[in-house]
């Protein structure tokens, strides 16, 4: 049995990753949700992640305590055990990963400039030349998974740990309006239609919670036109 740490759905885009492939493909976890503290999360999330950061899922059939610390770690321990984490074809498999390690270690403009917020929706002010760029780059890889491997999922037939590297990414779009045509409109939609993804988004619009550093992301980015969160904080 699994322990999956998580941040607030309606930030915490790295949290969202292990927890919709493991929604998705019906993992048993027990959910642990750690609303982000408004100084430091440090002393909070030390109790539980050597590096402070969700997500980290601990194994809980460990001999010892176990705690696997970052999205791509905790993919790949699953992987492990549940063959169908990743694509069953090699060439398929090889390119999954690729797009995974590019999104964890790339994309930096779309995931800074573009920060994830379930509830709300942004006219952004303007598109710098760099997030442009990543935004092509990103419409490109979707365009060539879904080509090369047939849909409707980034590489098959099948969710498998890709997609849910890029689930963020639909939340984002849809809070920037960010407009997509052809194959990755199709995928954007079928994302969007999926329960578990459902799920989330409806989790994080009636979290209690506000943290200020998050809902100051987007006062230079844009003009906020809705707030989807029923239970406004009281003024
Ligand atoms: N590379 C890490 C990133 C984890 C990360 O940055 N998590 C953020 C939340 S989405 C966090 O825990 N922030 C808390 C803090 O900075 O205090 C991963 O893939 O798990």
């Amino acid at each position: 049995m699994y322990k999956l740490h998580i941040g607030n759905k309606n930030y915490s885009s790295w949290s969202f990753r292990p927890w919709l492939l493991m929604t998705e493909l019906t993992i048993p976890f027990k959910e642990q949700m750690n609303p982000f503290a408004e100084d430091s999360n440090w002393d909070k999330f030390r109790s539980f992640s050597p590096t402070g950061l969700v997500p980290c899922l601990e194994d809980l059939t460990a001999e010892n305590k176990l705690a696997i610390w970052d999205s791509l770690a905790i993919i790949e321990y699953l992987a492990e055990d549940y063959p169908n984490v990743w694509p069953a074809q090699k060439e398929a498999r090889a390119w999954a990963r690729s797009a995974a390690a590019e999104m964890h270690s790339g994309f930096s403009y779309i995931r800074n400039q573009w920060p994830m917020n379930c509830a709300l929706r942004i006219e952004p002010f303007s598109i710098s030349s760099c997030l442009q760029k990543e935004l092509n780059r990103l419409e490109e890889l979707w365009n060539e998974g879904l080509s090369r491997f047939s849909g409707p999922y980034l590489a098959g037939d099948k969710f498998t740990a890709v997609d849910a590297f890029y689930a963020p990414i639909i939340f984002r779009f849809r809070t920037f309006g960010y407009k997509l045509t052809g194959k990755p409109l199709e995928y954007y939609n079928l994302m969007h239609s999926i329960d578990s993804v459902q799920r989330w988004d409806s989790e994080a619009i009636v979290e209690p919670w506000r943290e200020v550093s998050h809902e100051l992301e987007f006062v230079e980015t844009g003009k906020i036109i809705k707030d989807h969160r029923e239970n406004q904080p009281e003024k």
